[in-house]
């Protein structure tokens, strides 16, 4: 139960249950109807193929072709780095707006990155499993969020559900750290629209007492 005496209701379960009575539900505990989602880390960790995946309008970007080549970041398939931000839009529900910004994740580009602390803002941190920095990586982002760490789920991308368990074990420490439970790490794969959409429900279903 939420301590102002209302009962707790995600959103995600009352829009599974497409009831007049469930939706009524819905409107009664005030829950945000708009939201932004940031899409936050590392470079080539899948923020702008993410956004790119999920948004329901062609989404606006600012990548450009990585001036050294692909192999500046080890990654022989990704040939553009985002200078600004991506922008896209997603209505999960009828009744639920949510606006995709992806920020740079090189940190010379780090001016278009935003800091947010508002009710409606939630963060998804990408990450790569492949990569040798991911606790650095993490360790590096989640105090970017500092104060918003209950706002926040973990998209491991290049991870397969078998090796999430290794996934949220290197990442023990940091998460310990900075609050965050080992089940906000989440494996996603950033090109599949359904896998994004499981990691944004969950950011978006995060507890609203906590927010
Ligand atoms: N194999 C595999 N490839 C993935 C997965 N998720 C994302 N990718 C690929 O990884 C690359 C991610 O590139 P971007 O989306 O540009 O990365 P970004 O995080 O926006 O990077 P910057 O804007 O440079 O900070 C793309 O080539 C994707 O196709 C995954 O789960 N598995
Ligand atoms: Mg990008």
């Amino acid at each position: 139960m939420r301590n102002d005496g209302l009962e707790e209701i995600s959103w995600a379960r009352a829009a599974s249950v497409e009831t007049p009575r469930r939706r009524a539900r819905w409107r009664h505990v005030n829950l945000p109807n708009r939201y932004r989602l940031i899409f936050a880390g590392p470079v080539g960790a899948g923020k702008t193929t993410a956004v790119r995946a999920l948004s329901d309008i062609p989404p606006v970007d600012t990548d450009v072709p990585i001036s050294a080549g692909s192999t500046e970041f080890g990654d022989g398939e990704k040939t553009t780095t985002t200078v600004g931000l991506d922008y896209g839009a997603w209505k999960p529900t009828p009744e639920i707006s949510v606006t995709l910004i992806g920020v740079p994740g090189q940190d010379r580009f780090a001016p278009a990155r935003r800091r947010s602390s508002t009710a409606d803002t939630r963060i998804l941190l990408w990450l790569r499993a492949d990569r040798s920095s991911l606790a650095a990586d993490a360790a590096a982002w989640i105090p970017r969020f500092a104060g918003d760490g209950h706002r926040m789920v973990i998209a491991v991308s290049h991870c397969t559900e078998e090796t999430l368990l290794t996934v949220r074990h290197v990442l023990t420490q940091v998460l310990d750290r900075y609050g965050i439970p080992a089940n906000r790490v989440h494996a996603a794969d950033a090109r599949d629209r359904d896998s994004v959409m499981r990691v944004a429900c969950a950011a978006l279903d995060l507890p609203e007492e906590e927010s």
